[in-house]
């Protein structure tokens, strides 16, 4: 080991966090709040677990950031990052250019996804993935001759990523108030979270209703004037929302019925999270574009893109005249041979269908269990995604009040009981890597129930119950 290498460093936690506080702007944080408290510092990561630089062994129940599909410290992506990085560590795909990583990756993906898709848009992230999107959907309408095709429905409470067109898509009220967003020819309509909003329908009615609501909005708005709908399947960052299974389709009529495209974005749901290649998949939807990003390499490292079906790639491939967007990063040689080594490894491993028909129904089973806990009022989940909802009675499904200080009291106790378990407002949400065992779900579920009880604990002491 050389000296120079600047990461590899013997500092103490405390130094580090020094350091962090006083250089180190990090994303979605309360500055003051972290720097008070001190940020935690991980070293370290095999399979399902992380270490922290106090050398804590912490069980990943949300696979970083809902991406290491295939577990860390795969010395196979790895091998592929350095031998690529030696052949070629960058080129563009501008100026009529392109490599074999990016091209080889191009048909892997094609070959996965559904069979409307024949072509990809590559992006460093799931946001740029977005923003490409906006740019094609409005390009594409333009090239038809219908330039007034401008607006995008999108669904309060959804996440799209953090760029202006993303966190515009998204429907997170904290995120538009803080950047004067959403930009122009963006709306939202309700979600389709029956627990929070269901109120005395049944799941299937209310599917039905909050799918109605993308019709209603079309009407107002004139079809003229709607480009398309974009979903995430399952939302994720917004808690987990697992749509009734009536919706998804009469979504998919609504789209055809005013021939508006629909964007499936899949950067959660893709690489088989949910039990399926691609969310739509297991919804039988038949998206026009997908998002891609995270599972697509494994976090290994950032790459993201758009799947472009038929319909919308053959305008813009026939009309002609240049579609003037894309990034330095685009079609990156290497993130693009990790990605095709990381595809590789999920199919070798059968870890699609071994989370469809083996370790999802497994979580699903002991996550049933944790529903008889007192303070959770509904736990669900599909392949190897999952939310608990806790609330202070089970029966009326009301939640806590002040919403969000009882997830984020779970949390912690979570946290220092070596799990990663996150929360939204009081929703607990797990997205553990596709790697994990049914030992490791044990553990998981074992872990939950703890920190389960210690939050009702703290709860009934602190009076909220
Ligand atoms: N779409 C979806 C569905 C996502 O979940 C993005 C787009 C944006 O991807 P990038 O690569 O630009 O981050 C995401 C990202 C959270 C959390 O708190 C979720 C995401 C990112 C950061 C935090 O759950 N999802």
């Amino acid at each position: 080991m050389t000296t120079s290498a600047p990461y590899v460093s013997d500092r103490t936690t405390a130094a580090w966090q020094e350091l962090d506080r006083q250089h180190y702007l990090h994303p979605f944080t309360d500055y003051k709040f972290l720097h008070a408290k001190g940020t935690r510092v991980i070293v370290k990561a095999e399979g399902v677990y992380l270490y922290d630089s106090e050398g804590n062994r912490i069980l990943d129940g949300m696979a970083g950031l809902w991406c290491v599909n295939v577990g860390y410290g795969r010395k196979e992506l790895a091998e592929a990052a350095y031998r690529q990085m030696l052949e070629l560590p960058y080129y563009n795909s501008f100026f009529q250019t392109a490599h074999p990583p990016a091209i080889e990756l191009a048909k892997q993906l094609v070959d996965l996804t559904p069979a409307q898709f024949n072509r990809v848009f590559f992006t460093g992230s799931g946001s740029e993935g977005n923003d490409t999107i906006v740019r094609l959907v409005r390009r594409y309408w333009d090239l038809l001759g219908q330039p007034e095709r401008k607006v995008i429905i999108s669904r309060v409470n959804a996440y799209h990523g953090s760029t202006m067109a993303g966190a515009s898509l998204g429907g997170m009220a904290f995120m538009h108030e803080q950047g004067g967003l959403p930009i122009p020819d963006i709306v939202h309509i309700p979600q389709p979270y029956w627990f929070g909003e269901g109120g005395n329908l049944s799941p299937a009615e209310f599917g039905l209703k909050a799918a109605r609501e993308l019709e209603r909005k079309i009407e107002e708005l004139g079809a003229h004037r709607v480009a398309a709908f974009i979903g995430e399947p399952i939302q994720g960052a917004g808690g987990v929302i697992i749509p009734p299974d009536t919706y998804w389709p009469e979504i998919q009529k609504i789209c055809d019925r005013h021939g508006i495209l629909l964007i499936a974005d899949e950067v959660i749901c893709g690489f088989g999270r949910t039990g399926h290649w691609f969310g739509s998949n297991l919804y039988g939807i038949r998206p026009d574009l997908m998002t891609i990003a995270k599972g697509l390499s494994s976090g290994y490292l950032p790459i993201g893109g758009v799947m472009v079906a038929d319909r919308v790639a053959d305008v813009l491939i026939e009309k002609g005249g240049e579609f003037a967007h894309g990034y330095t990063y685009s079609g990156h040689p290497v993130a693009c041979a990790v990605a095709s080594v990381n595809l590789s490894l999920i199919q070798q491993e059968n870890l699609v269908p071994r989370t469809r028909d083996e370790t999802g129904p497994y979580l699903a089973k002991k996550w049933r269990e944790l529903s008889e806990h007192p303070i959770v009022g509904e736990a669900r989940s599909v392949g190897l995604i999952g939310a608990l909802e806790l609330v202070r009675d089970k029966r009326s499904r009301r939640f806590f009040d002040k919403r969000g200080e009882v997830g984020t009291i779970c949390r912690d106790f979570c946290f220092q009981n070596g799990l990663i378990m996150r929360a939204v407002r009081d929703t607990m949400i797990i997205a553990p890597p596709l790697v994990i065992t049914r030992e490791q779900i044990d553990e998981l579920a074992e872990k939950a129930w703890r920190c389960l009880d210690l939050t009702l604990e703290r709860c009934r002491a602190e009076g909220r119950l």
